[in-house]
């Protein structure tokens, strides 16, 4: 049988060197899938190769750009990446009509949910009305930081096999107003929301938080993460 290609977002650093943390594609070759880097700036593109590609891996970065939901740019906004805040978008809507699955990591979590009408904390410390846990930690990626707590009867609880469990965490910004048909499937216990899930397509997961720096190294539910993923692909 053939392996599911899955197609894995990357970055351009400065405009001039595409990059990706190579613990995104070890990850979908450990789980079984075949990984195909897609490149900022084929945004005509976008339709045919979405037909070709079985799931999409949307990866982490840096920020977005606020303009997307609405808002100008708060003063703690980092550095945004307008190729691929014009690129990502293109490429879920795709997958969400052919409903091919999405697993949508840290950054990824927030395009999901901006490309389907919600928004964002630009920065979690200046923004969020009560005192939060440290969500970028200083430990090294494979550390569990904090608990995400896991909603009852969601796709994420049946693939953690846990009501709580514990997550590495890098980020700055997080998912807010999260619009239908995106529900909540996973909180940190300061109330930053760190799990989205569609409850209208097969396969919609996203994380605010980094299993592919996990299952690389072992931990069983990162490593379920993306095995359920290639799996629905
Ligand atoms: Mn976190």
């Amino acid at each position: 049988m053939n392996k599911p290609i899955i197609g894995v977002t990357s970055h351009v650093e400065l405009d001039y060197r595409h990059s990706l943390s190579n613990d995104y594609v070890q990850a979908v070759i450990q789980a079984g899938g075949i990984p195909v880097i897609i490149p900022i700036g084929i945004d005509g593109d976008v339709s045919q190769l979405a037909s070709k590609i079985d799931g999409l891996l949307l990866t982490g970065g840096g920020d977005i750009d606020p303009t997307l939901f609405g808002e100008e740019p708060h003063p703690k906004l980092g550095t945004i990446s307008p190729g691929r805040d014009q690129l990502e978008p293109a490429f879920i809507k795709e997958m969400l009509i052919a409903d091919k699955p999405i697993l949508a990591i840290c950054r990824g979590i927030q395009i999901l949910n901006i490309t389907l009408g919600g928004d964002m904390y630009q920065d979690i410390y200046s923004q969020h009305e009560t005192q939060l846990l440290q969500h970028s930690q200083k430990a090294n990626r494979s550390h569990l930081a904090h608990f995400v707590k896991v909603k009852e009867g969601s796709l994420l609880a049946s693939i953690a096999g846990a009501a709580e469990f514990k997550v590495n965490t890098d980020h700055h910004q997080a998912v807010r107003h999260v619009p239908y048909p995106l529900d909540v499937s996973g909180v940190a216990s300061d109330g930053i929301i760190e799990a989205i899930e569609s409850t209208g397509h097969s396969f919609v997961l996203g994380v605010q938080w980094h299993p592919e720096g996990l299952a690389v190294n072992g931990d069983e539910i990162a490593k379920r993460i993306f095995a359920r993923f290639v799996e629905s692909c």
